[in-house]
């Protein structure tokens, strides 16, 4: 079955692409916050191909468990259907928040069931492999889905490193104007383009992040801690005026590449000056949209080899 077919029967199972408000994706699942809670068919939802499990997350979030060769695609085609971006934002705060997840322990609760547990431990594909003893039930049990995410994270089974891009203001309104500067792509090409420049790099888990707002730009840097292996950044305008946010990648100090769309360098004087340059350890300019890729990769070479002289 096409991806595209399992992300038109997730949206089926969910009650419509209308009933979906917010979504977003950590390394094994698809997260979602829906309008109407009422009309997701969970045992629907659990009979899709490649869905290892579901779980409702708070009053209004759905889970549901991918193996980690399908998420990343489901995940563009569901953004590609709704036309809603991921978002960490929209789950911040609440019960189904990205946090929850990625702090997760394999607490040694609800067992997960043996054909499982021999699959991820054997590195096999999944996409055939379901929770069986617990699919008549309205959803999975929530430590149980906790432990077969986490068992699929620690086995390595999808891969380790996790990237965060963060872009800066206005970086919303590429393709809207300025063509000449900035190219025609939108920032959902954009986004597109790093989920699969990420995906092929290797990483485990792309999350794309735009702000308009300084602040938000800083938290979400700070949130990055421990969470996550390496940074891609624009900071757009407040590359050339931010100290808080060189001071948060500083106190963070997770891997860094600054990237600028336009030739910076060649451009008006105020642009010459880049605060968080400081705190990165490469920068790419003037390469339009392709210097995102260019970074991913770059990234990924920087964490392999910062991985071996760990083993050294
Ligand atoms: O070249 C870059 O990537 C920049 O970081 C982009 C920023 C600019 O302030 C920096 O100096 C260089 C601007 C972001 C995009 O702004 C747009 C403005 C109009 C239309 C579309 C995008």
């Amino acid at each position: 079955m096409a991806k595209r077919d399992v992300a038109e029967q997730v949206l089926d199972a969910l009650g419509g692409k209308q009933n979906v408000k917010a979504n977003d994706i950590c390394m094994t699942r698809l997260r979602i916050l829906t309008e109407q809670p009422d009309l997701v068919d969970m045992k629907k939802l659990r009979s899709i191909r490649g869905v290892l499990g579901t779980v409702r997350r708070g009053p209004n979030g759905v889970e549901i468990v991918f193996g980690p060769g399908s998420i990343n695609e489901v995940s563009n085609d569901i953004v590609q259907l709704t036309g809603i971006q991921p978002s960490y934002s929209a789950f911040r705060g609440s019960s189904s928040a990205p946090e929850d997840s990625i702090s997760v322990q394999i607490n040694g609760h609800a067992p997960i069931p043996k054909a499982v547990r021999a699959a991820v431990a054997a590195k096999k594909p999944l996409a055939s492999t379901r929770v069986e003893s617990t699919a008549n039930a309205e959803d999975d049990n929530e430590d149980d889905i906790d432990e077969l995410a986490s068992l699929l994270e620690a086995t390595g089974a999808a891969g380790t490193k996790r990237l965060l891009v963060v872009n800066g203001p206005n970086i919303n309104m590429l393709g809207v104007r300025e063509p000449k500067i900035y190219g025609r792509k939108t920032y959902a090409d954009l986004v597109r383009l790093c989920r699969k420049a990420a995906r092929e790099a290797g990483f485990a888990e792309c999350r794309c992040f735009q702000s308009n707002h300084e602040g938000d730009l800083v938290d979400v840097v700070q949130a990055a801690y421990g969470e996550f292996d390496g940074i891609v950044i624009n900071p757009a305008a407040y590359t050339h005026t931010s100290i808080a946010l060189l001071d948060a990648l500083k106190s963070v100090a997770i891997p860094t590449i600054e990237v600028h769309i336009s030739k910076v360098d060649e451009r008006e004087d105020f642009r010459q000056t880049s605060y968080v340059r400081a705190a990165c350890f490469e920068t790419i300019v003037g390469m339009g949209l392709e210097g995102y890729r260019k970074a991913i990769k770059d990234m990924a070479q920087y964490l392999s080899e910062h991985d071996e002289d760990e083993k050294d």
